[in-house]
């Protein structure tokens, strides 16, 4: 190989490792170097309700001056919602899971600004984020699509509107509930915090 060609070569290569840091929603730039190793979250789903395995990370970005703090969803299921005409909600429920495992006692949806009046209206539409419970994640980034194998295609977003901060508004520490398409609780896991706790 000429000289030319491996300097062309490392000239890319540089400029790969380079755009590694750099993303963008939409138009938006975005800098994965503001990501906070503290900001840490991991839910698991071990196969012991209805079958059902699956992962769910949550990574925190502190933002910048030209960026706002979001965090990265990732929600990978490799068994158990295995009915395709199904489309399987998920939330973040207000209470961790109690030490009997039943789902009924994690209560209702984590909405700590009460974008749920009570009163039957609530409706969470993708164009209004803002006034969506902050734990609906599946009404702000659509429901979990049964496959018959298995495995449901992986859910990657990143949701601005969770906060890490704060004992009545984090969403930390409080678990995470699949329902069937009737609304049944069918598994239930707890958020688990990594890292160092994060002071408010
Ligand atoms: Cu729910």
């Amino acid at each position: 190989m000429s000289h030319l060609v491996l300097l062309l070569l490392a000239y890319f290569g540089s400029l790969l490792v380079n755009l590694a840091h750099a993303y963008s929603i939409g138009d938006i730039p975005f800098d994965l170097s503001t990501i906070d190793t503290n900001q840490q979250a991991i839910v698991e789903f071990v196969g012991t309700q209805n079958n059902i395995v699956a992962q769910i990370t949550f990574s925190g970005f502190s933002g910048s001056a030209t960026q706002k703090p979001t965090t990265l969803v990732n929600v990978v299921v490799v068994s158990g919602l295995t009915d395709p005409t199904v489309k399987y909600p998920y939330h973040i429920h207000q209470k961790p899971v109690p030490s009997d495992g039943n789902c009924t006692g994690t209560g209702p949806h984590f909405d700590p600004k009460f974008a749920n009046h009570g009163d039957g209206t609530y409706v969470c539409k993708p164009a209004d984020l803002a006034n969506c419970e902050e734990g609906d994640l599946s009404g702000k980034w659509g429901p979990l699509i049964g496959a018959k194998n298995g495995l449901v295609t992986p859910q990657l977003y990143f949701d601005e509107y969770l906060n890490w901060k704060g004992e009545t508004t984090s969403f930390l520490h409080r678990s995470i509930v699949i329902h069937n398409q009737q609304g049944t609780r069918i598994a239930c896991a707890n958020i688990t915090h990594l890292g160092s706790p994060i002071k408010d």
